[in-house]
């Protein structure tokens, strides 16, 4: 028994030598003390020893547990505790979630809204699958008419379109309602235009309409400044050209000049012009009481101008390098 005792002494201090991970000291722990462990076995074997020595090894036996433990102890301080597989380690920076980000879109007709709610102006909305009639008809433009080829339309039905721009909703607004009104009305709108750098066959627009006694010209223009001066900077340049809408008159056309990585010059932005009194008259608001001014203006192409994007397809890929840089 006693050169048992000697030889796991022996084996004992040669282990010890080697515990040099966590897992090594479980090991060493399952190996000698576990419950059929080496030295646990020795107390076992214990009661067959004689009567005589059996306080002498038991000494033995209680020496070497205490010197196993003492090694293992101090191999455990120096190894660590073993890391499980859902171990944290409480010091590491935390993981920061990935926060979404708004589309250029999204931020430009938000600070849009932003802008004009300053100025009286609240939000209407109407429906993107648009009858013919308010489409067209109503804003003075009847079937047959050259103007609607400016637009060429993508039809659901013969009475039904894709609306062509925002304006049906000015006719929504005051056939719902009493002057005086001001709103302005954003949305998607299609035409069958060609893609290119800067068109799209699905855009974006905002519709203003303000009607009121007294409404004039210099109203329109007072508004369309403001509005490019606090949207783009104070030193925005804009220009009016005359232009033609069969639903306003007189009309014009706002551009504002583009710089862009490829050099600069002017691009259009909206069409507007002061509402057309056949148009009042078609919606029962009298025209020699009250006048307003409409405008219609490319979402798409104001995210452009304000964040130097040269190219409207990029708004509609989807591409995250694009999107994270907003
Ligand atoms: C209209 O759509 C008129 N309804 C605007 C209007 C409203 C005039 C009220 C008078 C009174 P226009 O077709 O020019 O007009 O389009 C208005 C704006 O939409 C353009 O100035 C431009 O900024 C944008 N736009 C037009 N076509 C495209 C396109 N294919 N892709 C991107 N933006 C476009």
């Amino acid at each position: 028994m006693k050169e048992k005792i000697a030889d796991i002494r022996g084996q004992i201090e040669a282990d010890a030598g080697q515990l040099n991970s966590p897992e090594a000291v479980e090991a060493f722990r399952i190996r000698y003390l576990g419950k059929k462990g080496a030295v646990t076995l020795l107390f076992k074997e214990l009661g067959s020893v004689d009567k005589a020595d059996r306080p002498e090894v038991g000494k033995l036996i209680n020496e070497l547990r205490a010197l196993t433990t003492e090694k293992m102890n101090g191999a455990a301080a120096q190894a660590g505790p073993i890391r499980s597989k859902d171990w944290i380690d409480l010091t590491l920076n935390g993981r920061r979630p990935a926060i979404g980000r708004k589309h250029p879109l999204t931020i430009v007709a938000e600070e849009f809204r932003q802008i004009f709610a300053r100025l009286g102006f609240s939000v209407a909305e109407g429906p993107e699958v648009e009858s013919d009639y308010l489409n067209f008809e109503a804003l003075n433009i009847p079937k047959l008419h050259p103007a609607r080829d400016m637009q060429d339309t993508l039809y659901i039905s013969d009475e039904l379109v894709l609306r062509t721009h925002t304006s049906p909703v000015q006719i929504r607004t005051m056939m719902t309602g009493n002057p005086p009104f001001r709103v302005i009305a954003p949305g998607r709108v299609y035409r069958r235009d060609t893609l290119d750098a800067s068109h799209s066959p699905c855009f974006h627009q905002v519709e203003g309409l303000c009607v009121d006694k007294g409404v004039s010209l210099g109203d329109l223009k007072a508004v369309l400044s403001t509005f490019s001066k606090q949207m783009f900077g104070a030193n925005t340049k804009v220009r009016f050209r005359p232009s033609f809408f069969p639903f306003t008159e007189p009309s014009a056309e706002m551009d504002i000049w583009w710089e862009s990585s490829k050099g600069g010059r002017w691009l259009e932005l909206l069409g507007c012009g002061m509402v057309n009194p056949r148009v009042l008259e078609g919606v029962d608001v009298d025209p020699a009481v009250y006048s307003g001014y409409a405008f219609g203006l490319g979402i798409d192409r104001m995210a452009m101008l304000k964040f130097g994007i040269d190219d409207i397809r990029t708004l509609f890929e989807n591409d995250m390098r694009f999107l994270e840089q907003f």
